[in-house]
């Protein structure tokens, strides 16, 4: 079978955790097979019981000790360490015939993503096959400079791991109707969020920051269409399994393919 993999990136705290485990049990409830891989060493009471679990090599503890060092030296050491594991995490994987494997990642975004190991796990487990779901914070997406900030990382991630992404508005609950509306206007039209960005210069820098940026974004197609989703209220499960099937399979239906 062909499995695919789905990555859940985004800052400290966005919801990756949770949305994973909301999206397997999405995945559960539509009878579709599917694995979480848990790559946080330092993941405490997680809400799920992952079938494959980093924790099971290392902690962040073991790191601690080992080491002689910090909590942030040990997550550094441990995200570096999380490729020296990549042979047994890719037989934990083979042993799995199913068609969709979801990896919850480090707390810290960056560990992840700018890591060398990841790009080590990612092409081990199936670079080919592999999609990431990039969470927009809600809170710091409300604000037109929070939402292009978002945007920017979420595009340097694109660079760095060289993957298809989607992108989701995490946590959509906690918004207002209203705000949910407006951060998906910008999202799909770039023009909405211009007007904002006037007021955004810095001392020293001849050219306004924001509309620079707003064009770099714009130019490269960096806009995407937001989704918003609630690992509470269980919204927007059906919105990133199709985002996955229409990149994998054209959109055709699992079923179809599989049975
Ligand atoms: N209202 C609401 N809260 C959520 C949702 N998803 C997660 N949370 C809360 O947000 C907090 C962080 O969620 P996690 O899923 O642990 O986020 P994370 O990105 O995995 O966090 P770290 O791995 O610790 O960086 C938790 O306290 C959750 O209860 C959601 O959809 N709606
Ligand atoms: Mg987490």
């Amino acid at each position: 079978m062909h499995t695919v993999f789905v990555y859940f990136i985004g800052s400290a705290g966005s919801g990756k955790t949770f949305l994973t485990k909301a999206m397997a049990d999405w995945f559960d409830y539509k009878s579709i097979d599917n694995v979480i891989v848990n790559l946080d060493p330092g993941a405490e009471n997680l809400p799920y019981n992952p079938e494959i679990d980093i924790r099971e090599y290392f902690t962040l503890e073991d790191i601690m000790l080992n080491y002689g060092v910090g909590p942030n030296g040990a997550q550094i050491i441990s995200a570096d360490l999380i490729a020296t594991k990549i042979d047994e995490l890719k037989n934990e994987v083979e042993y799995y015939d199913v068609p969709f494997i979801l990896v919850d990642t480090p707390g810290q975004m960056e560990l992840f993503t700018l890591r060398e190991s990841s790009n080590v796990v990612i092409d081990s487990l199936g670079k080919e096959r592999s999609v990431m779901v990039y969470l927009f914070d809600p809170v710091v997406a409300k604000t037109p400079s929070g939402f292009l900030s978002l945007l920017f990382m979420s595009s340097s991630v694109i660079f760095r791991l060289n993957l298809p992404q989607i992108l989701v508005l995490s946590k959509s609950d906690i918004l207002s109707k209203e705000e949910r509306e407006r951060i998906i206007k910008w999202s799909e039209d770039p023009e909405e969020i211009y007007d904002s960005l006037h007021t955004f210069s810095i001392p020293g820098l001849q050219k306004n920051l924001g509309i620079e940026l707003f064009y770099l974004l714009k130019d490269l197609g960096l806009f995407r269409p937001i989704m918003p989703v609630s690992a509470v209220e269980n919204i927007g499960f059906e919105d990133i399994y199709e985002g996955i099937m229409e990149l994998f399979y054209g959109g055709e239906d699992l079923e179809e393919i599989l049975y």
